[in-house]
């Protein structure tokens, strides 16, 4: 008998796949209805990780799965592949990003394909190349005609040193990363955005589109992201210059509370605050430069300074100082806020500080007895923030201070001190980036016309090559052949914007490219971009739960009001696939990780090679500095690509967190050997024909009812949310029962034409149900089995009701008193069941036909009575 040798199985199958174009794509299958597979696009760092092992794997499986369910299945992949490595790699060796890319690309496409992968790769698609980014920038023309982009000051992180704007990664610590000891500024720049904001109210309105097939975790991040919050915006009055300062506020009910108001150092007013009051102005400076993030991290300690003014509350007429401090962000409301430290933990925090006043004006309530609590500020050791009873609140005292915040709300506009609004959190999208490795931004400085757009005739607008890598400030301003363009609209001399674009607009439509992706009219057609979105299934890291599955719904829906495509929504459905665990060993004698290369491990122990000394363990994320990463490609080389699948998607379900162990490998190796033993030694057992139920052993009949169960199992599992390890489970457990079958029947000779049959029905079955997850070796055996072509191509197996049930008691069904056949099952099985199967009989149906169902009467295990009129 040949061994299984999963290196040249694997290789003969990708090569007959490749030549065989087998997974090239069709737009439109006559009698097929369309399935969209789509799996995030990786960024080309160099080589997969195994977090793209596992995305991967679990989109090849649910395409593969949806074919041979009888779909029109499109299942592309593609390259993010623009982005700052690239860049870097050029300053740190001088490989131009373009050939560093695409190299890397090379390697990924190589790995991809040794997982045997069922990418269509005639679409592939790579976001760097002029043929994709001339539809960004063709898309941002028609944005900027719609008016949904602007320019605008806006704050940036920037080195001194490098001359240069850092992105939020590369500043760490406040300080830059090339310069350890030089501080970050925020530094205002001209920036263009996209008005997402515009769409806030649709995009949270499409969560009921979505609840049932995204998780609800993504759609809680995304809704705070959003974060509509309803408050009231009211206007106090500056005591010493008699104008208005607008707060807003969610929380009027505590106006009567307030003790003292804030405004963010980068509010308007501060410039004329400093005028008079010179000798606060280097303390401001110093919280303008803290990086923002930090400034709202919640528990940080805050700074602030008194400003000399005071400000007048309308409700109250009281009088209260005005501070400036790093916790009011000038882009969330109206970057002032009237404090009520006994009611908000970081006016609380604030006031504890500075001393400032607090004031009580809401009470809690026992739960138990009802009584109100007279809270004491002096006493306090924390804000009260919870709903309670009004107090020191005037003609509001008493009442309940849910009920008070409508109420004084009412009173606020009555009196015109101010109106109640809607603030969202989410802010418009700057696009800008002053970088080379990305889109280049379509828009030239005319002195003469302004601001104008490059003609659509000249786009792409491309990435010039006469560009220098010295790492200091934006290498596309070194290009002259670049910055010196010409006006669109005069023909005079323009400057052109060396700014290119946030490389989440690539990814934010690249799911439309893969329909029509060789378009070179435009980014892509509506009929054939109708007929695949949305996307049935999309599968990715939950890192992407905001940022990028935001900004793609949000260019769905612009291009849906372009005309362009007809889908509200870019995914019907999203996996958000588990992280990967793997075993982490730490010395302390060595004070660092050890590589598993370096361990030996002793059952539930690890010991350092070296010095013998006990490691602890700890079963961790897969990440460098822990140096527990596995690398597939080592994987694959040492068990093979199917081994490697299979072990995936056996050790979790795919939403759950997965632990990876060779174990595990070693044991999805073993099994896939056992079972090409079972075929192996017994081809000349395997006979094709329709099992002839009445010829039967009592075993033959055993196993036909365990393949039937075993495909309502595995399919059932499969529909339930994709939960494969039960799939595999219960395919697990029939090869054990064909094991014994082979044992019990097919090795002591009785073997019946009926048994070969059933056997060949039985293998026949295990191979089509396994090939999602180990195509190469199915196809192996498959063809073994006698078969030409591709499991690929086969239909999902359905199975047998009737055949679900093993029976060893046969119970009469009679109709109005007549027998009329028996149903065969399992002893004790349930009424309804059995009901059911009655129902089907052929010669019940018969009965029945034209007549009501009055009664039925299932006693299990003895007869069925059916009573029809
Ligand atoms: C008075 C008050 C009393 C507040 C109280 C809270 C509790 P959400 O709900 O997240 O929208 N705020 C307003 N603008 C701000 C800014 N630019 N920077 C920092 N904080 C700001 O938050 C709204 C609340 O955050 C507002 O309600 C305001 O404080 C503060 F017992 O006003 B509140
Ligand atoms: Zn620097
Ligand atoms: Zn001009």
């Amino acid at each position: 008998m040949r061994e299984y040798n999963f290196k040249e199985v694997e290789a003969k199958w990708q090569e007959k796949w490749e030549n065989g174009h087998i997974f090239k794509t069709e737009n439109k299958v006559e009698g097929k209805e369309n399935y969209y597979v789509l799996v995030m696009l990786p960024y080309p760092s160099g080589k997969l990780h195994v977090g793209h092992a596992r995305n991967y794997t679990i989109g090849d499986v649910i395409a593969r799965y949806k074919r041979m369910k009888g779909y029109n299945v499109l299942n592309p992949m593609g390259w993010d592949s623009f982005g700052l490595p690239a860049e870097n790699a050029a300053i740190q060796n001088g490989a131009h990003p373009a050939a560093w890319t695409k190299s890397n690309i090379e390697n990924m496409r190589r790995q991809l394909k040794l997982l045997g992968f069922s990418y269509d790769w005639d679409r592939e698609i790579a976001s760097y190349t002029p043929e994709y980014y001339k539809w960004n920038q063709w898309m941002f023309k028609r944005l900027y005609e719609k008016g949904l982009i602007y320019k605008k000051k806006s704050l940036v992180n920037w080195c001194p040193d490098c001359n240069t704007v850092l992105a939020n990664e590369q500043v760490e610590d406040g300080k830059c990363w090339r310069h350890s000891k030089t501080s970050v500024i925020q530094k205002e720049l001209e920036q263009w955005f996209f008005k997402i904001t515009d769409y806030a109210d649709e995009l949270l309105e499409g969560h009921k589109e979505l609840k049932d097939g995204w998780p609800e975790k993504v759609l809680t991040m995304q809704k705070n992201w959003i974060g509509k919050s309803y408050g009231t915006e009211i206007v106090f009055t500056i005591a010493e210059t008699g104008k208005e300062l607008p707060m807003f506020t969610t929380r009027i009910d505590t106006i009567y509370g307030v003790s003292y108001c804030v405004v963010a150092p980068e509010h308007p007013i501060v410039e004329e605050i400093i005028k008079g009051n010179p000798e606060i102005k280097s303390s401001i400076e110093a919280m303008k430069n803290t990086d923002l993030i930090e400034r709202s991290a919640e528990g940080r300690e805050k700074n602030g300074v008194f400003t000399g003014w005071h400000v007048i509350n309308p409700v109250t007429k009281e009088k209260v100082e005005l501070w400036v401090a790093d916790y009011v962000l000038m882009n969330y409301g109206t970057g002032a806020v009237m404090a009520v430290p006994c009611h908000d933990e970081r006016d609380f925090a604030f006031a504890k500080k500075y001393n400032l006043p607090l004031n009580v004006v809401i009470n809690p309530v026992n739960k138990e007895t009802k009584e109100v609590i007279e809270l004491k500020a002096e006493e306090m050791t924390e804000a009260f923030i919870e709903v309670g009873v009004m107090t020191n609140s005037g003609e509001f005292n008493g009442m309940s201070s849910k009920e008070a915040l409508t109420k004084i709300a009412e009173y606020v506009e009555a009196n015109n001190y101010g109106k109640r609004t809607v603030k969202y959190r989410l802010k418009d999208w700057g696009v800008s980036r002053q970088r080379y490795w990305g889109t280049p931004i379509p828009a030239l400085y005319c002195e003469k016309c302004g601001t104008v757009m490059e003609k659509d005739e000249n786009l792409p607008v491309k990435l010039p090559e006469d560009v220098s890598f010295n790492g200091v400030g934006n290498p596309l301003e070194t290009s002259e052949s670049f910055k010196h363009a010409v006006c669109p609209i005069c023909g005079g001399p323009a400057r052109r914007d060396t700014d290119t674009m946030d490389t989440f607009v690539d990814s934010s439509w690249y799911f439309l490219r893969y329909c029509d992706p060789k378009n070179d009219k435009l980014p892509f057609d509506k009929e054939i971009v109708d007929s695949w979105m949305g996307v049935d299934q999309y599968i990715g890291g939950i890192e992407h739960a905001v940022m990028h599955l935001l900004y793609a719904r949000f260019f769905q829906k612009i291009l849906r009001d372009l005309g362009l495509v007809s889908a509200n929504e870019p995914f019907k459905r999203l996996l958000t696939q588990g992280m990967v665990l793997g075993p982490s060993y730490y010395s302390s004698a060595e004070n660092k990780f050890l590589f598993p290369s370096e361990v030996n491990v002793k059952g539930e122990k690890a010991f350092s090679k070296v010095t013998g000394e006990e490691l602890a363990i700890k079963v961790e994320k897969m990440s460098k500095s822990k140096n527990n990463g596995v690398d597939p490609e080592e994987m694959i080389t040492k068990y093979g690509a199917d081994t490697t699948r299979l072990f995936i998607m056996f050790a979790a379900p795919p939403e759950k967190e997965l632990e990876w162990n060779e174990n595990g490998l070693a044991g999805a190796s073993r099994f896939l050997s056992k079972i090409w033993r079972l075929v192996m030694e017994h081809k000349e057992n395997l006979e094709f024909g329709n099992i002839d139920l009445t010829k039967v052993s009592k075993e033959d009949k055993a196993l036909l009812i365990k393949l039937n169960q075993t495909i309502k199992k595995v399919t059932e599992s499969i529909e339930d949310d994709y939960h494969f390890n039960t799939s595999i489970a219960a395919t697990m457990e029939l090869i054990n029962e064909t094991q014994d079958y082979k044992v019990n029947i097919l090795e002591v000779g009785k073997t019946t034409s009926e048994s070969k049959k059933i056997f060949a029905e039985v293998i026949k079955n295990i191979l089509v149900m396994l090939s999602p997850f180990t195509p190469h070796f199915c196809d192996e055996l498959w063809e073994e089995m006698g078969h030409t072509g591709y499991l690929f191509n086969e239909k999902w197996p359905s199975y047998d009701e009737k055949l679900t049930v093993s029976s060893d008691v046969v119970i009469a069904v009679q109709v109005n008193g007549k027998v009329r056949g028996t149903v065969e099952v399992e002893r004790g099985t349930d009424k309804e069941t059995i009901g059911r199967l009655a129902l089907e009989l052929d010669n019940v149906k018969k009965h029945m036909e034209g007549k009501n169902l009055v009664k039925l009467i299932v006693i299990p295990d003895k007869i069925v009575n059916i009573v029809i009129k």
